[in-house]
């Protein structure tokens, strides 16, 4: 049969089986323990009640930081208060391209704060799923559950923006604790080894505090392919002067982008992050290469 590990410990690993129970499982003798990681999906074989991995199937991308393999989604959360980073946001959209991984947009306490709404809807919603939400009165969480219905997603996202109340709020009878979960994390030894997904018949959530560190030096994009990653810019892109325009030193009467950035049509502040991402892919990029 097979399956979804969902939590390793040293040898051992708790495996979600398509039956919907969880079982104990040892890795078959040649098979390396180092080699399964969470997320996998594995080929079980079971002999007298001994549950063996026979075997892990082809990955469609494994993380290294945090440890996880075959993610699909990943649910960036933000919320009114604390104040929205959104060059995390960025980032987080750029890693996600990178690793094949859908990026979606969580605004969170709305039953608060509407005051990002705007920004979002102009800047985020051209590029991706955007859903408005409150872990606290519920608005909306149908229509997140129903973009996270049978994928393996992880959340990410600042401290305090909402994600141990959004898992609440999918998984009855979890309690993850607000406000504490992570401080707990972050006192363990291995804060970033830390990675385990909750499953219900519904959906799979891969916890980890993984994602929120992300250093754009992480990023293994060459500094001149990033103009490609931003969507946004593609359909100007075409109208820019030289084809493999990157925006940066070009003039606004060659540059598109430049100029649609100036008339305000597309975001100021996005733009000023783009270059802060480019300038420190290309400093990565003359030190490994210069
Ligand atoms: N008003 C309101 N408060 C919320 C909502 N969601 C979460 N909170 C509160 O915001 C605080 C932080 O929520 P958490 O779920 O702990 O945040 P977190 O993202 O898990 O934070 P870390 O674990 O530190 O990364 C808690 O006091 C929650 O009760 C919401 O939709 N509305
Ligand atoms: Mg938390
Ligand atoms: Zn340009």
């Amino acid at each position: 049969m097979d399956g979804i590990v969902i939590k390793k410990i040293s040898n051992s690993f708790d495996v979600y089986l398509s039956t919907g129970e969880v079982v104990n499982a040892k890795p078959r003798g040649l098979l390396k323990a180092k080699g399964i990681f969470v997320g996998d999906k594995v080929h079980i074989l079971c002999q007298s009640n001994e549950f063996t991995i026979e075997s892990v199937y082809t990955r469609k991308n494994l993380l290294i930081r945090p440890p996880l393999a075959n993610l699909e989604q990943l649910v960036i959360v933000i919320s009114g208060v604390p104040n929205p980073d959104f060059y995390i946001v960025d980032k987080l959209i750029l890693f996600c391209y990178v690793y094949d991984i859908t990026p979606v947009l969580v605004v969170n306490k709305q039953d608060v704060y509407e005051d990002v709404n705007e920004y979002v809807k102009k800047v985020y919603q051209p590029i991706m799923d955007v859903v408005f939400i409150s872990a606290k009165t519920k608005q909306n969480i149908d229509k997140l559950k129903s973009i996270l219905k049978n994928k393996l997603s992880a959340l990410a996202g600042q401290s305090a923006v909402g994600k141990s109340a959004i898992i609440n709020c999918l998984f009855k009878n979890m309690n993850v604790k607000e406000g504490e979960l992570s401080k707990k994390i972050s006192r363990g030894k291995n804060t970033t080894r830390h990675c385990e997904i909750f499953v219900n018949n519904e959906f799979l959530i891969a916890d980890t505090a993984g994602f929120t560190a992300l250093d754009e030096t992480l990023l293994p994009i060459p500094y001149y392919e990033l103009p490609l990653y931003y969507k946004d810019y593609l359909p100007y892109m075409s109208k820019c002067r030289y084809s493999d325009c990157k925006h940066i030193s070009e003039s606004a009467d060659d540059c598109a982008v430049k100029s649609a950035v100036e008339s305000g049509e597309l975001d100021k502040q996005r733009y000023l992050r783009y270059k802060e991402i480019y300038k420190v892919l290309e400093q990565k990029w003359v030190r490994t290469h210069g």
